[in-house]
């Protein structure tokens, strides 16, 4: 009895003098941190994990080991639960597509509408601005802590069929989509066959041809997962727009001191800042990306505004819906900041 109390004793000394590990407890460390994404080590999205890595190893002295888990390895199938994953700091760090949190965080949305964000100037507009903080701040009283944005990038539709100009060329189309419900009301409302698939099962339905086509950006996605293997039709319409956020688990944001909290922000701004570029590397101001799309053999359909009219009209519904869950506030609040950049269509690109 005596010696169970001495044990005890010990033990609570031990634990207020801090030498005991305790979770979320500031300045206990873990050997390896955890970072989840989609996709694989290849194109700027995988790129930016691994050198988020390395720097905050070196910059820590090897106190903050980060490894990037690809292919979407921590949530096992569903990349809908990717943020689920963090707030129960499964994975502690994430470059998360804003539409694989939308199911979590509704405003995310706001990426999706279709045909919403005209420009990467409009989407900087809104990312840097009033909206965009706001949505930072609903994130983290969600339970993760947002470091920074960054990019998948404009979203464009590939198949295997046909060169896709009209909502009638639509008809019929399987298209495989994110497991995020307004992706099925788009789709459905411009006239394609939607089904909503983990990114990873996507790849061997590509090969096997159960579905005929997909959307997703150019320079992150169907360059370096070499769609044109499969899908030689691409259609350029930056429908959506999909930011990538890096976000870090509260539980375990709040186990790091505050130097370390600042230096994981620091890094996160400036890898963030270079993984941005990357995405939109030889799509803003060159051709460079599409060429490289047309040499590996891919028809590429432009189309022009009166033809994304076509399809706007078809998508309002999806509006109307998705408006509430959204919020008309935030909405109205991204739309001013759009209006502010929004420059005369003379010369500007779309
Ligand atoms: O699954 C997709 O299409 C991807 C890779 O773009 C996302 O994670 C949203």
């Amino acid at each position: 009895m005596r010696r169970q109390f001495m044990v005890l004793g010990v033990l609570v000394v031990l634990a207020l003098a801090g030498a005991l590990p305790g979770v979320g407890e500031a300045g206990t460390y873990k050997s390896e941190y955890k970072t989840s994404l989609v996709v694989g080590p290849t194109g700027p999205w995988g790129e930016a994990s691994t050198r988020f890595g390395d720097l905050v190893r070196e910059r820590s002295n090897g106190k903050i080991n980060i490894k990037s888990y690809f292919a979407g390895q921590l949530f096992a199938g569903r990349q809908t639960n990717e943020f689920l994953l963090l707030r129960q700091a499964v994975a502690d760090f994430a470059w998360g597509s804003t539409i694989n949190w939308s199911p979590q965080v509704k405003e995310l949305n706001l990426f999706s509408l279709p045909f919403f964000f005209p420009s990467y100037e409009a989407l900087d507009a809104v990312e840097n601005g009033e909206a965009g903080k706001r949505i930072f701040k609903i994130v983290e009283e969600r339970g993760v802590v947002p470091l920074c944005w960054a990019e998948n990038g404009f979203r464009e539709v590939t198949n295997s069929k046909r060169a896709i100009r009209t909502p009638a060329d639509m008809e019929g189309l399987k298209l495989r989509v994110v497991g995020s419900p307004i992706f099925i009301d788009i789709f459905k409302a411009v006239g394609a066959n939607p089904v909503s698939m983990n990114w990873g099962e996507a790849q061997t339905a590509f090969q096997q041809g159960t579905v005929d086509g997909q959307e997703n950006p150019i320079v992150s996605v169907i360059m370096p997962y070499k769609l044109w293997q499969t899908q030689k039709y691409i259609t350029l319409w930056k429908y959506a727009i999909d930011p990538l956020i890096l976000g870090v688990s509260k539980t375990t944001w709040d186990s790091f001191d505050a130097s370390d909290q600042a230096l994981l922000r620091k890094t996160g701004e400036e890898v963030c800042a270079w993984q941005k570029k990357g995405a939109r590397e030889g799509l803003q101001g060159s051709t460079a990306a599409v060429d490289t799309l047309k040499q590996n053999g891919m028809t590429v359909t432009l189309l022009a505004p009166k033809d994304v009219e076509a399809f706007k009209q078809k998508t309002l519904g999806v509006y109307t819906k998705w408006g509430q869950e959204i919020g008309p506030d935030l909405i109205a609040e991204a739309e001013r900041e759009i209006e502010k950049v929004a420059k005369p269509a003379k010369g500007t690109k779309r």
